[in-house]
This record gives structure tokens, sequence and C-alpha cells, in this order.
């Protein structure tokens, strides 16, 4: 893989919203490739964010592509939702859904690419069977809910089993990281053949630069 096929998408839970104009602007013009956006109902996990409105306008505003990342239970309540906004990506995860295999068909039926989110509890055998079914998978390196943890490493081997499942048997799909994408994980990850990056506090926000960030995040 060389440099310019890394995809960097920051984290827009980790923007400021006093300026949310500005920092799309900013972002997309340090080179942004897309924005994840979180989407949190207080349930799945114990946090809120982001409020519809905020990703609707991110959608609907951004030059770039936009994804988004279900963290809420019953998520196909929602994709046709997401869909109109625009989004390039929807993720779901496996636990929140009793019809997971429903929910990604739905997602690709609206035009939009269908995601899988995996937890790092979750082993690789429990979304095995969907596989074919995603054209990406969002490996969580921290337990979501949260900006600025620690990636926990009993997740390095699932990570290396996604990479080697991603385009074989039936499957064709990219893995993406999500949780404290410092630069040294992404060099890390990146050996291993993980393709997209979330960026958070431990990567982009709060290091400067946005531009200067992300030009050095990409040679790694
Ligand atoms: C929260 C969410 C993530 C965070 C991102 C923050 O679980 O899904 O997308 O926004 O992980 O990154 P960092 O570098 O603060 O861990
Ligand atoms: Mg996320």
């Amino acid at each position: 893989m060389t440099a310019a096929d890394k995809l960097l998408l920051p984290s827009m839970m980790c923007a400021d919203f006093g300026c949310l104009r500005d920092e799309v602007a900013a972002l997309e013009a340090a080179g942004a490739d897309g924005f994840h956006l979180d989407l949190m109902d207080g349930n799945y996990v114990p946090n809120y964010g982001m409020g519809l409105q905020d990703i609707e306008w991110i959608c609907k505003n951004a030059t770039v592509p936009c994804d988004v990342h279900m963290m809420a239970e019953q998520p196909g309540r929602y994709v046709e939702k997401f869909a109109g906004y625009g989004a390039r990506v929807i993720y779901v995860h496996p636990e929140a859904d009793v019809h997971v295999a429903r929910t990604l068909a739905a997602i690709r039926d609206l035009g939009v690419h269908p995601g899988i989110a995996i937890n790092p509890g979750t082993s690789f055998a429990t979304i095995e069977s969907v596989l074919p079914l995603v054209d990406y998978v969002l490996a969580m390196t921290v337990n979501p809910g949260f900006a600025g943890q620690k990636w926990l490493d009993f997740v390095n081997p699932k990570l290396e089993q996604l990479v080697a499942a991603s385009h074989k048997d039936g499957n064709d799909y990219e893995v993406v990281v999500d949780g404290n994408c410092s630069p040294e994980r992404i060099a890390q990850a990146s050996a291993m053949g993980v393709k997209g990056f979330v960026l958070g506090t431990a990567g982009l926000f709060g290091h400067g630069p946005y531009a200067d960030s992300m030009a050095r995040l990409r040679t790694l």
C-alpha cells in the first residue's frame, strides 16, 4: 500500500463545535479523506453524541465523504435517515441489532456502503458470516463510547485476522481502525495492512496545525 492509499478520517466528535464550519474547512484543506461521525444513544454505550442535526449538517456541507458510526441499539431504525443525509458508509455493531444481516442489506439497497463495527471483546468468528455483506470493517481498538482511551493490545491478532480475510472467499472489504490512532499505532497497523484510520485526540486534535499532522501521518 502506498501512503496515498491511506484513508485519514478525522473523528468529528473531537472537533471544536464552537466553530464547526471552520473545523470542517480546515480539516478538508489539511487533506482529510473523509469525516468519521459518531452516533451514541446513551444506551448501547454510556455516552451521548453526536446529534442528528450535527451529523446532517456535516454530511450536507462537507466536500469529502462522511462515514456514520452507529453506537446505537436497533440501528436499522436510522439507516434511511443517514442515507438521506448522503453518508458514504454506515457502520453498525452486531450486538446492537438482532437482524444485522438485514440491516446491512438495507444499507446497500439505499446506495450506501455497508460497514460492520467490531468491539475489542467481540471475536472475529462473531462477524465472519456477514463479512461478504460489507465493504468496510471498523475495528475498535478501544471500548466504544469515548475519545482519549488506551489502545487495547489484545485486539492486534484480530486486526491481522481481519486484514487476512479482507479480499478472499467472497469477502471484499477494507479495514479501518477506530481508537487511539497515534503515529506509532498508525505505523504498526499500516504495516499489518490496515487501510483507514479514525483520527481523534491521539493523532490529530490538540497536536498543532492539522495539515502538519495529516502530512506526517500519511507518510507512516
Ligand atoms: C468513540 C468513537 C471514536 C472516537 C475516536 C477518538 O468510541 O467511536 O470514533 O471518536 O476513537 O480517537 P482517540 O484518538 O481520542 O482515541
Ligand atoms: Mg467511532
